[in-house]
């Protein structure tokens, strides 16, 4: 496979040669790229060497499928540009997620409504993809009437600036160039992208919609409070399900260990319970805290974690690739 790494000098563009390599997603020639300012710039895969590319350059390669990882803007200018001639443009960014003709694909949950014309698909925000791992199959057996979700996000999140301000910090300095208004070191900020009108953030609203996509039901009530902490193994969130449908707790974790990719961690006697330092350069989603909500009919709460870097971004995007592969669907001779 010809696959092009877009984003590829960025914190999860070097995550995901990670993770293609660790897949051994089978390529047969691979272009990162990046920005002019990095053309040129030579980058190591599996022992050899690559050469930044322009976009314009990955695009008249005409690649099996670029894998973006480089912001909402670059990817509304450029996937259709790939699209157009035949490339499978699979974008982190939030710009094509809640388009109603673009799928928003966790493979786990819904890969089965990939199609060989799908030409730009879009892997949802790494809280959104956590979370709908652990939710598809309880809300399948047993309806999700309404979610209350708190996030414990990795300062990771937000890119390298926010990393080097952690670390500044750390370091008892103060950051000349900071990614957040206020310190992240010892710090939690309920601050996760910017406000919108509803006082809500767009990171907060993101789990709104797309977890409502992603499993298909607009029913679903939701709301969510998204916090920025100086954690950098992953992203943790409590969240809080009230079913339409009454549920026993042994049926919720027979369910939960019966999904691939995810690991109930729950033995709260022994005090194993996931943990954002456990999670770190692991694929997987941890559950665990199962426990009713007494304070609700049909309620439960439960703690979900996983590298917000990984199967929050690069792992699902490669799996999504994977999944295309296995079905003949990427590199079909369809031009948009
Ligand atoms: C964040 N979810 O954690 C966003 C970016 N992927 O900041």
């Amino acid at each position: 496979m010809k696959v092009a790494v877009v984003g590829a000098t960025g914190l999860v563009g070097g995550v995901m040669f990670e993770v293609l390599r660790e897949h051994d997603f089978p390529i047969t020639e691979l272009l990162p790229v990046a920005s002019e300012r990095s053309v040129g710039k030579q980058l190591d895969y599996r022992g050899k060497s690559y050469t930044v590319v322009s976009m314009q350059a990955a695009v008249d390669a005409r690649c099996d499928v670029a894998i973006f990882s480089a912001g909402g803007s670059t990817s509304l200018e450029w996937a259709p540009k790939f699209a157009a001639v035949g490339t499978t443009v699979i974008d982190n960014s939030s710009a094509w997620r809640m388009d109603p003709d673009k799928k928003l694909v966790v493979p786990e949950v819904n890969a089965a409504a990939l199609t060989a014309t799908d030409r730009i698909i879009a892997n949802p925000n790494c809280s959104t993809i956590q979370l709908v791992v652990a939710l598809a199959p309880l809300h399948e057996a047993f309806k999700i009437k309404r979610l209350v979700i708190s996030t414990y996000q990795s300062f990771t999140g937000t890119g390298v600036k926010a990393v080097r301000q952690y670390e500044t910090e750390r370091g008892g300095g103060t950051s000349e160039d900071p990614a957040y208004h206020y310190p992240i070191f010892a710090n939690c900020i309920p601050h996760c992208d910017v406000f919108l009108e509803n006082d809500y953030t767009k990171e907060e609203m993101k789990l709104v919609h797309e977890t409502r996509k992603i499993l298909n039901d607009p029913s679903i009530a939701i709301t969510a409070t998204a916090v920025r902490v100086p954690v950098d193994g992953g992203h943790s969130e409590s969240v809080n399900i009230e079913f339409e449908r009454p549920f026993t707790i042994e049926a919720v974790r027979e369910l939960l260990e019966a999904v691939p990719g995810l690991v109930v961690q729950d033995d709260p006697k022994q005090n194993i319970y996931p943990m954002p330092l456990m999670a770190k350069h692991r694929d997987e989603v941890f559950v665990g805290r199962l426990r009713r909500d007494e304070s609700i009919d049909n309620g439960l709460n439960m703690w979900v974690v996983s590298d917000n870097l990984r199967k929050g971004a690069a792992t699902n995007a490669v799996q999504i690739a994977e999944y295309l592969l296995q079905h003949g669907l990427i590199g079909t001779a369809v031009t948009a």
